[in-house]
């Protein structure tokens, strides 16, 4: 990577903002008929509308220069040779080879991971398919009809939002998540569940996780007392790079699935973290998952950066982080079965980019990522839609939509796809205060009320979003919109100089946590903490 000076490479941005604060969208739009055109653009399955922008053609090459500056291509290729750019863990970030579909060999440290990629995949499947099709069964002998993915942070939400974003592609085993150390989601999990045909899976790369051990412990003792502890091997299966760890817990050889360090947690759902994914939708749809993926690899690996979907959405959000200052982003999917992908994308992108470091340890002194937020429309219009139209933030928007639906309720999706496509109108032109009179007085109000409501009823408009088009939601373009993300999480991450692949503002609370432990059992005084620390200890203990 280029020796850089962030701060002042952004501050290039600060022309090209001020000449954009003159004009409002909705005369750029009228200014250029061929705005859509230019600013839109397909990468594999995906399509992306990035017209309703604050930019210009001058604002976009300052862009594209920030990202050549900024070394973006010589670090993407960087890691996609196998170098350690995770630099404070000293590992490789190769994700990207779990869905690699050529027959290269891909190295990191000197060895091919192409082999053992492949091994482990094969493994998976051949569990799978018997698992699915009744080849193997539980320990009575019963088919096992319900998956449960015991596991925490990447090593849930990934598989978790997957399975509920291809709940179509469902079939034959129905997946189950438990993520939380609290008693609750465990229980609520088990209850309904027959031990007799129940599996699960202990998903931790690390196989020390407290949540995920806690919760793999207590499933033990679940089905050790129905079944016996014998059971155990046929209804345990474990996804880890800690394989001692993992036969120790009980689970057989052949039951473990290895992934490698050079995985990042959330960024795992492409390797045997997506196993329960996997059992759910069979082996094949993972396969599509895989090449979806792939598919947007190839397109971040070569496409020049102009012509770059993961570059110009990163980039627009660099802008809008640094530029404008706008500090949150929301994504906004107005497809139901991705209502946990924000959720998903929470992890993936401020848990990469919520550092305030560079690579080399010295302060930042600029914005870095944002809070990354939404929910599912239409429910969000019926709720935070408000701020987002008249609020004193402005919040860059992503909307997310298939041109079908799954299921056969036409009239439910074109309502859909209208109300999608009404709140990007709507957030970019805005309604001004004649326009708001004018409707006032058609209406028949006097002019006095019309007076008072009409500030009320003003829309600034001028507020950015892109959408993000693609036909249906299968495996595939769920694979490419994922990957999408990750590479602009990258692209990002790789402008503010910081390490997108570490996460270490993570520990202190559960180095605190450990310690606090014994106190909150009660077998240590609640002391040598601060007075609200302190007293919160005594009055949990008084409530108990
Ligand atoms: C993700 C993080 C983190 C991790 C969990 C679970 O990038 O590293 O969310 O996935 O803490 O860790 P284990 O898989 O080791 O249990």
């Amino acid at each position: 990577m280029s020796e850089q000076n962030v701060a002042q490479d952004l501050a290039k941005l600060d022309a090209d903002r001020q000449r954009i604060e003159q004009i409002h969208m909705r005369d750029m739009f009228r200014n250029d008929p061929q705005r859509f055109k230019k600013f839109s653009l397909c990468a594999g399955e995906l399509f992306l509308d990035y017209s309703k922008n604050r930019i210009d053609e001058k604002s976009l090459a300052s862009l594209f220069d920030l990202a050549r500056t900024s070394g973006v291509e010589t670090l993407r290729d960087q890691m996609w040779s196998g170098e350690h750019i995770n630099s404070t863990e000293d590992r490789a970030v190769m994700h990207m080879a779990l869905r690699h579909q050529g027959n290269d060999q891909r190295i990191v440290d000197g060895e091919n991971i192409s082999a053992p990629i492949r091994k482990v995949l094969a493994a998976m499947r051949a569990y799978a398919t018997s698992l699915r099709s009744g080849e193997i069964n539980g320990s009575t002998g019963k088919k096992i009809t319900d998956v449960v993915n015991i596991g925490i942070g990447g090593s849930d939400l990934g598989p978790a939002m997957v399975v509920r974003a291809l709940s179509p592609f469902v079939s034959e085993i129905k997946p189950h998540f438990v993520s939380n150390v609290d008693g609750s989601d465990i229980a609520d999990t088990l209850n309904g569940l027959n031990p007799e045909t129940t599996l699960f899976i202990v998903a931790s790369k690390t196989f020390t996780t407290d949540e995920t051990m806690t919760n793999a412990n207590s499933a033990r003792k679940w089905l050790s007392a129905a079944l016996g502890d014998a059971a155990v091997g046929d209804h345990f299966v474990a996804v880890s790079t800690n394989l001692a760890a993992c036969a120790s817990f009980g689970i057989q050889q052949d039951r473990i699935f290895g992934f490698w360090d050079w995985v990042g947690g959330r960024y795992s759902v492409w390797s045997a973290i997506g196993l329960s994914v996997m059992l759910a939708i069979g082996a094949d749809h993972f396969d599509d998952f895989l090449i979806g993926a792939a598919e947007l690899d190839q397109h971040f690996l070569t496409a020049p950066l102009e012509q770059n979907m993961p570059v110009i959405m990163g980039l627009l959000g660099v802008w809008y982080r640094n530029a404008f200052d706008f500090s949150t982003h929301a994504v906004l999917p107005y497809d139901e079965r991705l209502g946990r992908f924000a959720a998903y994308l929470q992890q993936q992108d401020m848990e990469s980019n919520g550092k305030s470091v560079q690579r080399d340890g010295t302060s930042v002194n600029y914005a870095t990522g944002p809070i990354v937020w939404g929910e599912p429309g239409t429910n969000g219009q019926h709720a935070f839609y408000q701020l987002i139209h008249q609020g004193t933030d402005v919040i860059p928007v992503d909307f997310l939509l298939a041109a079908q639906g799954e299921e056969d309720y036409p009239v439910h999706h074109e309502k859909l796809v209208a109300n999608c496509f009404a709140q990007s109108e709507a957030l970019m032109l805005g309604k001004t205060i004649e326009q708001v009179t004018e409707e006032l007085h058609g209406a028949g109000v006097s002019s006095e009320a019309i007076k008072e409501l009409a500030p009320h009823k003003v829309f600034p408009g001028n507020r950015p979003s892109n959408t993000i088009l693609y036909k249906k939601l299968t495996p595939k373009t769920l694979g490419s919109l994922i990957a999408l993300y990750e590479h602009k999480v990258f692209v990002q991450g790789a402008i503010w100089n910081v390490n997108s692949y570490d996460q270490w503002g993570v520990e202190l609370g559960k180095q605190l946590a450990k310690a606090l432990l014994p106190k909150v059992q009660g077998h240590e005084a609640a002391t040598a903490h601060d007075c609200s620390t302190q007293g919160l200890l005594q009055r949990f203990q008084s409530l108990r």
